[in-house]
């Protein structure tokens, strides 16, 4: 990408799609479109008139609602349809206005529940998905599709990708509908604050999850911008995956909880593990910047940070 080309990132409100913009300005690029603007993504005629004016020369998708394996439970329709409908208006309005180069953030969960493991692309569409959050996955499967779609049949450089699990700054720390690692951030806090004796931790304790921090997985998304054109997904990642109980024991240790952690086995696992082959990424020559420690460090002392400013308002 040129340094005053136009760049679009849709969903920069997103942990991923803001990680993205900072990640943007951070390497010089001045022209970045669309920061200052409310669009609605899931309204055609507001992404139509938006792509209209700006003509975007690169889009990286980043937007469309997510949300941890409870949200994914409870609004699978919400989930489903506000992503359906971002990628549908997104990808084609970048195709009628001749956008250099697309790239769509899918999500790890698009993967087979089963999957051998490491996870590699060739597993994609070979089995039934993860039932809690099967509406959100087919719809980020339907995304890849249309990429793949809009290449065949127009010659568009639409590429895709598959992040590992992202936490980071500008997370959602709410406490039923986040991920697990804002949302134990949080726990954690509070029980310490509170001087409570244990903390609830949802499922077994043994389900295994790979974690990128949002801003190296922005870092891999220029770089992939700037070395991939292949029709088929990239896997995004690269670091090892860490049971929910090792994850729980760092978090705990980073806050300094001293009380004990209690695993609630009626509460969901999810899939049992989910880690990236990210080889291709890996041999591009990419590598991610931030130890797991470190990241969930300054993910926490954003936490305390963004906790300050509301506790001001
Ligand atoms: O992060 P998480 O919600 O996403 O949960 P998934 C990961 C694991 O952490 C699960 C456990 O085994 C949870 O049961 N966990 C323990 C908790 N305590 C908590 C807690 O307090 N909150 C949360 N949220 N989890 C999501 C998908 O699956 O992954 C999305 O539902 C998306 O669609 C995302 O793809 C990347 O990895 O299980």
């Amino acid at each position: 990408m040129e340094k005053n080309a136009k760049i679009f990132v849709a969903g920069q409100d997103t942990l991923i799609g803001s990680a993205i913009l900072r990640q943007l300005k951070r390497n010089g690029y001045v022209n970045l479109i669309g920061s200052d603007q409310d669009i609605d993504l899931t309204d055609n005629a507001q992404v139509k008139a938006f792509f209209a004016t700006y003509s975007p020369d690169y889009v990286f998708l980043a937007a469309g609602k997510s949300g941890g394996i409870r949200a994914n439970q409870k609004y699978p329709a919400e989930l489903m349809i506000d992503n359906l409908l971002v990628a549908s208006h997104v990808i084609h309005q970048s195709y009628c206005h001749k956008v250099k180069k697309l790239l769509y953030l899918a999500s790890s969960c698009s993967y087979p529940k089963l999957s051998p493991q490491p996870m590699q692309v060739s597993s994609l569409w070979t089995g039934g998905l993860e039932t809690t959050n099967e509406a959100y996955a087919v719809a980020k499967l339907a995304g890849i599709k249309l990429c793949q779609a809009y290449r065949q049949q127009y010659n568009a450089n639409f590429i895709t990708a598959i992040p590992a699990n992202a936490f980071g700054l500008g997370d959602d720390f709410s406490l039923e509908d986040s991920h697990v690692i804002p949302a134990l951030i949080r726990k954690l806090h509070e029980a310490k604050e509170g001087k409570a004796d244990s903390v609830e931790i949802w499922g077994t304790g043994n389900p295994r999850r790979e974690f990128i921090f949002a801003d190296d997985l922005a870092d891999a998304c220029l770089f992939i911008m700037d070395r991939y054109n292949e029709s088929q997904p990239i896997n995004l990642g690269g670091g090892e995956d860490v049971s929910i109980r090792q994850l729980a024991e760092l978090i705990q240790l980073i806050v300094g909880f001293e009380g004990k952690l209690y695993f609630d086995a009626t509460k969901p696992d999810g899939m049992p593990l989910k880690a990236l082959d990210a080889s291709e990424l890996l041999e591009l020559g990419w590598k991610s910047q931030t130890s797991l420690q470190n990241a969930i460090s300054s993910t926490y002392a954003y936490f305390l940070q963004s906790n300050r400013e509301v506790a001001y308002v």
